[in-house]
């Protein structure tokens, strides 16, 4: 755990036991740089506390390249609620509720919304002692509700651009992707593929997802162990991170990896083998920003839909200049879209210190 903290470069990490539960919250800080440190709390069962950690580290920095790299004022941060093995359901509300308060505590260091394991629902349990620090609550309680449409539209958007990168087509008409994870963003992902006419392929580990996507809707299912090996135009995983790594990239049979997952690359290596293997990466937090950009805007900008939606489909712009910037410097994908990043943060910190 020590060496983990002391590699990472964020700002803070605040760590508490719910004593109740024994659920374990850590809230990680990665930067306030360009604004208030913001992202989900992810809710699910870790191996060990250091695991937990690390998974909330990681994330909270790609928070930070998000906003980043969409021009969003924010800062970024993740919690986890690490929950016991045995966790009992009905103990859920009450372990939020105290979530709550910790957010409140911090006093706008972090403010939060939904991600892995939790909801819009959710966030209105939390800011019943949390508020005015979360995002994305129930329209019924004032809040934008999910962001897994927005997230869609911008992978969609993301996947245009690999499309005229790579086949220099501006449509995914008759291209075949492969959709890893068909849940809340990967579902409207598939519908926007389809209308666009491209050939769907679907992984899923939920029996009612698969039921849906291949009895209802016709699609073909690739069982868990044919997925990497399974020939494709463009491979999207949008289900957990960490997909991308040693073992699988070898079996990749695609022009191009691009999808909705935060941190698909096991280590910062693995964008160097997708490189010379001659696949096109579309980092991922460049791409999967959809879903943050529309929350933040709306709920804080005062955006409509349609102002959303059309930021949102600035992500197809951003990938284009970080696959242009690769090609031209010799450089990959992630390396490109990381010195955006770090020229973005280095000039805000110019210019306040
Ligand atoms: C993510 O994009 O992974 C998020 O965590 C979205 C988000 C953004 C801002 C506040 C809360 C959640």
């Amino acid at each position: 755990m020590e060496s983990l903290l002391k590699k990472w470069d964020g700002e803070r990490v605040v760590i508490q036991q719910d004593q109740l539960t024994g659920a374990w919250i850590i809230i990680a800080m990665h930067s306030s740089l360009l604004g208030p440190a913001s992202g989900g709390t992810r809710m699910k069962s870790y191996p060990t506390l250091t695991d937990a950690v690390y998974d909330a580290t990681r994330l909270a920095a790609s928070m930070t390249y998000k906003f980043a790299i969409a021009g969003m004022a924010r800062g970024g941060g993740k919690a986890v609620i690490a929950l016991p093995p045995d966790f009992e359901p009905a103990l859920r509300p009450d372990l939020l509720r105290r979530y709550g308060i910790l957010v409140r505590q911090l006093g706008g260091l972090y403010e939060t919304g939904p991600d892995v394991g939790t909801s819009p629902e959710d966030m209105d349990i939390i800011a019943e002692t949390g508020s005015p620090h979360v995002f994305c609550q129930t329209p019924a309680n004032g809040g934008c509700g999910s962001s897994a449409e927005a997230t869609a539209l911008g992978v969609f958007s993301g996947l245009q651009a690999v499309a005229e990168q790579c086949f220099g087509q501006t449509s995914l008409a008759n291209k075949r992707v492969l959709v890893q994870g068909a849940g809340n963003v990967g579902a409207p992902l598939i519908y926007h593929l389809l209308e666009d006419q491209a050939e769907v392929l679907f992984n899923d580990v939920d029996e009612a997802t698969i039921h849906h996507f291949r009895d209802e809707v016709g699609l073909p299912f690739i069982p868990e162990h044919k997925i990497y090996e399974t020939p494709c135009d463009i491979f999207s995983p949008c289900a957990l991170g960490g997909v991308l790594n040693e073992t699988t990239i070898p079996r990749l049979q695609c022009q191009a990896v691009a999808g909705a997952a935060n941190n698909q690359l096991a280590t910062a290596a693995d964008a160097d083998r997708l490189h010379h293997r001659g696949i096109l990466y579309a980092p991922d937090y460049a791409i999967n920003v959809g879903g943050a950009m529309a929350v933040v805007g709306i709920e804080l900008d005062g955006w409509d839909q349609q102002k959303a939606d059309a930021q949102v489909k600035t992500i197809r712009d951003s990938l284009l200049t970080i696959f242009s910037k690769a090609k031209t410097d010799g450089i990959t994908t992630e390396v490109a879209a990381k010195q955006i990043v770090e020229a973005r943060l280095a000039a805000q910190q110019a210019a306040t210190s």
